[in-house]
């Protein structure tokens, strides 16, 4: 038999690279190319196939149900998410990779000392361990958010907010791992985005979507339009747009409550997700530095845009670790027509 067989007949094991595979290829890529990066995506993979495998028995072992306490945001603590997020912390932790985690899940940030007590770790990460978690009790797709940044204080000295507080320029990785009909870490370094499938059989990631991007066009777009009557004019005047019978719409309205998920989807197959501020939420509702940043810099790497409504999601500087942000973000004409409509509809 030739060597090259049908291309499908090659199963994705041997066809594919695997996750680690690609951070070998792509080292000398990353910025400060150090290896602390790659074993930070190291670690984020292992913490992605644990975290994996108990929301996959979510249903079976005894982690569904609020566990009573709400975190920062006010918001019911599931079970799962507090899993998780000790989880990813405890993985980075033990790898001594990072001198700082900060975590939707803890009001303040946790300072990481290496086992000889030292702070000469390079890096900080910000996540969202577990992100759209009012679906772990209807079986709905969850993920993780996770952003990282090179320190700004000595390395040495003991981490200070001033490292966390970081406009989304600085980001040196973001990504995301999306828990749905099957598990995907899709992440960048600033030299575009890719997508490994988790084959959990193996339990290995496989590149399955090389170098992502944005459609050329969109018709999708995502809101809770539960909240409309709330919305600013100029939401409310996009709406109604994307409605319309007229050109190439009206588009299509999908909204999962998952953030990862929404934004997945609409990378994909082309379309906007809107969180606007609300009298609900007169900030918005998703937090600045562990959602929208490194979403933000994903769908930039993959041709899209991300605003507040007005201007650059990646150019604003954070004051506070939990700040809301409102958040406009896919493709980059509609992200554009969006903001013209609240440039007129003040
Ligand atoms: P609402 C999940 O809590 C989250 O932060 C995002 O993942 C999701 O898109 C949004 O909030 C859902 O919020 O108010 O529409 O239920």
């Amino acid at each position: 038999m030739t060597y090259k067989q049908n291309y499908n007949d090659i199963a994705m094991e041997e066809r594919n690279k695997t996750l680690g595979e690609f951070i070998i290829e792509n080292q000398k890529a990353f910025q400060y190319s150090s290896g602390e990066l790659s074993r930070i995506i190291n670690s984020i993979r292992l913490a992605a196939k644990v975290v994996n495998y108990k929301v996959n028995k979510a249903g079976l072992v005894d982690i569904i149900g609020a566990v009573g306490e709400q975190n920062i945001q006010g918001e019911e603590q599931q079970k799962l998410d507090v899993y998780a997020n000790e989880v990813f912390i405890q993985t980075l932790i033990n790898r001594e990779i990072v001198c700082g985690i900060a975590s939707e899940e803890n009001d303040e940030f946790i300072t990481v000392k290496g086992s000889d007590n030292s702070n000469n770790n390079k890096y900080v990460i910000l996540m969202d361990p577990l992100d759209g978690s009012s679906n772990i009790d209807v079986n709905g797709s969850l993920g993780t958010i996770f952003s990282v940044f090179r320190r700004i204080t000595p390395i040495g000295t003991p981490v200070t907010s001033e490292d966390f507080l970081q406009p989304g320029i600085n980001q040196v990785a973001a990504g995301y791992v999306i828990y749905g009909t099957s598990t995907m870490l899709v992440y960048t370094t600033g030299h575009g985005v890719n997508g490994f499938t988790l084959n959990p059989a193996i339990g290995t990631f496989y590149l399955s979507h090389p170098n992502m991007k944005f459609p050329e066009s969109g018709h999708i777009y995502s809101v809770n339009e539960g909240n409309y009557v709330h919305f600013p004019q100029g939401v409310k005047n996009y709406i109604k747009y994307c409605q319309r019978e007229e050109e190439d719409r009206p588009y299509t309205s999908r909204y999962i409550g998952s953030l990862v998920s929404d934004f997945h989807r609409n990378m994909i197959k082309g379309g906007i997700y809107l969180y606007p501020t609300s009298s609900k939420a007169p900030k918005g509702k998703l937090r600045l530095l562990y959602e929208c940043n490194p979403m933000a810099f994903i769908a930039e790497q993959a041709g899209g845009k991300a605003t507040d409504g007005f201007g650059r999601i990646m150019e604003i500087q954070p004051t506070e670790l939990h700040e809301r942000v409102p958040f406009f973000c896919g493709n980059y004409d509609m992200v554009e027509k969006a903001e013209e409509f609240m440039a007129e509809g003040l």
